[in-house]
């Protein structure tokens, strides 16, 4: 039972025999990617203030400008769980192909693949708004003391064993379910240690807040253009409001707490969507289940979608039931 004001490890000590897995192991890797994240935060924190804001002059496999905060935090996650020796593989945004972690080692007998977006919403580095960690973990489907194989990679969101992020925001919280309900943790700089502070997150059933890029307006489906309308419609009991921070982990966040939607639909930039199925959409997907909200690509649950790539995008509709609800229904009216 979570208890407020309880340190994360505490809390992950408590509830591990609530895991259906052998736990200790994933305890260790929640643990690992929480000394991660406060590495991480401590630079975001800074940005403004050290040379390591801006583009670090290269390119990722999505052909975004890499920000020198994105191959930081990705450096770092990727060390901290190698160094730890805790997982078999890892998947990041930034990386082209997945990491294999002590392949070659038959006696490596960990069970566990990481994909990681370790720097969603980067672009808002150099303007002072929030940004977020990603992960999703699985455990592998190839034999133990093998190499990693993309299959442990391409599995169905449904598979999760656990996922969250991080936000580094006005403060900065850790977020992640292990299946069995979300719970936020706040970090307090001052001794560096996180503290549960939002026990059983869920997202109202309902809400009045709509997230999307209305920049795209005129490329997306029909049903998004519908559903749109129907937000912006002065008759009947719609107090909607738009709120778009341009950072999936914020606008998710907010959402999960006061009730909203987000959305992003395909467009003619992006005909399958511009979000990640494996390391934005799926860890989402399961956190928003799990805090009784929904996701879906306007049609089918994402994470009943079968994977065929590692950096595949997907259409992404996200937030409190009964407006997904809403969205999927203009779109099986009005479809494409
Ligand atoms: P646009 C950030 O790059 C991101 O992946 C999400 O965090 C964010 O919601 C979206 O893309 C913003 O994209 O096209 O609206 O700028």
């Amino acid at each position: 039972m979570a208890k407020k004001n309880q340190t994360l490890g505490e809390f992950i000590i408590e509830n591990q025999d609530s895991f259906k897995y052998t736990s200790g192991e994933l305890s260790r890797l929640i643990n690992s990617i929480r000394l991660a994240a406060k590495v991480v935060n401590h630079e975001v924190n800074k940005a403004g203030l050290v040379d390591i804001t801006g583009a670090a002059g290269d390119t990722n496999i999505q052909g975004e400008d890499q920000q020198k905060l994105d191959v930081y935090a990705n450096e770092k996650f990727i060390q901290t769980l190698t160094k730890r020796n805790i997982v078999c593989g890892i998947a990041s945004e930034e990386e082209d192909d997945f990491v294999a972690i002590n392949s070659q080692d038959e006696n490596n007998q960990n069970k566990y693949v990481v994909l990681i977006d370790p720097l969603d919403g980067s672009s808002n580095i150099d303007v002072n708004v929030s940004v977020g960690t990603i992960f999703s973990i699985f455990r592998r489907v190839t034999p133990a003391g093998t190499p990693v194989k993309i299959e442990d990679f391409l599995q169905k969101g449904s598979e999760q064993v656990a996922a969250g992020y991080v936000v580094y925001g006005t403060s900065t919280m850790l977020v992640y379910t292990t299946g069995d309900g979300v719970n936020g943790f706040t970090l307090n700089p001052a001794i560096g240690t996180f503290y549960l502070s939002h026990p059983n997150m869920t997202f109202p059933e309902d809400g009045s807040i709509y997230s999307v890029n209305e920049g795209n307006y005129m490329d997306f489906p029909q049903g998004i253009k519908k559903y749109i309308k129907y937000c912006q419609e002065e008759e009947g009991e719609r107090p909607y409001t738009s709120r778009y921070i341009g950072s999936l982990v914020s606008d998710f966040h907010r959402n999960m707490i006061k009730g909203g939607i987000y959305m992003y639909p395909k467009g003619s930039r992006n005909p399958n969507g511009k979000l990640r199925l494996l390391y934005e959409c799926n860890p989402m997907a399961f956190l928003a289940e799990q805090a009784n909200g929904k996701a879906s690509d306007g049609y089918i649950r994402t994470m009943d979608v079968e994977p065929t790539e590692l950096h595949q995008r997907v259409p992404f509709v996200c937030g409190s039931k009964n407006m997904v609800d809403k969205v999927e229904e203009f779109m099986s009216e009005f479809g494409e």
